[in-house]
């Protein structure tokens, strides 16, 4: 095979592998490649604070790393959350975005809502709002929310944590290997 074609058509299935995949859905990959402990997960974006990529915390669920929300250190009422635009779905096509939460047992934050967004951010196209009270364990469980793509074939896949709205705020919640299915059931 000449050298050329070779690399496109190695192109093309990169290109294919990645297009409605989550990266980093583990978040075993540093956004910083020379700092294995670094708090910035790759490919993830954050807003608001005290989000760190852990290290080293218990339990895990797959591999050492995962999504942490500092809550006991959280002092602003805002929510705070994370997120990853994924594009090259097809259109009017059913897509579930999965994520495993873990809760520290005495957490108190208000609200977790597990959402899709239209790509670069706005009003959710679906979102299951979770409380306190029914995560309140540190067993991991995989929670999900699900929709049709729009035409654009692209999405938003976010987590939004709002905070206690007192103080104190106790406790932390972890998240680990979000997932995405494309095509399958709602
Ligand atoms: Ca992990």
């Amino acid at each position: 095979m000449k050298p050329l074609l070779h690399a496109l058509l190695l192109a093309g299935f990169a290109a294919a592998a990645s297009a409605g995949t989550i990266r980093n859905p583990s978040f075993e990959e540093p956004a910083d490649t020379n700092r294995a402990d670094c708090a910035q997960a790759a490919d993830w974006e954050t807003s608001g604070t005290w989000w760190r990529r852990e290290t080293g915390w218990q339990p895990r669920h797959w591999g050492p790393c995962m999504m942490a929300y500092h809550h006991w250190r959280v002092t602003e009422p805002a929510p705070s959350g994370f997120h990853q635009d994924v594009s090259g779905i097809p259109p009017n096509t059913s897509v579930r975005f999965s994520i495993f939460v873990s809760s520290d047992a005495d957490a108190n934050f208000q609200t977790l809502e597990i959402r899709i967004e239209p790509q670069g951010g706005g009003a959710p196209l679906a979102a299951q709002v979770l409380t306190t009270k029914s995560l309140k364990d540190t067993d991991w469980r995989q929670v999900s929310v699900a929709t049709i793509t729009p035409p654009s074939g692209a999405i938003r896949v976010a987590v939004l944590v709002s905070p206690a709205a007192g103080h104190p705020h106790r406790g932390a919640i972890r998240f680990d290997d979000a997932s995405l299915d494309i095509g399958g059931n709602r």
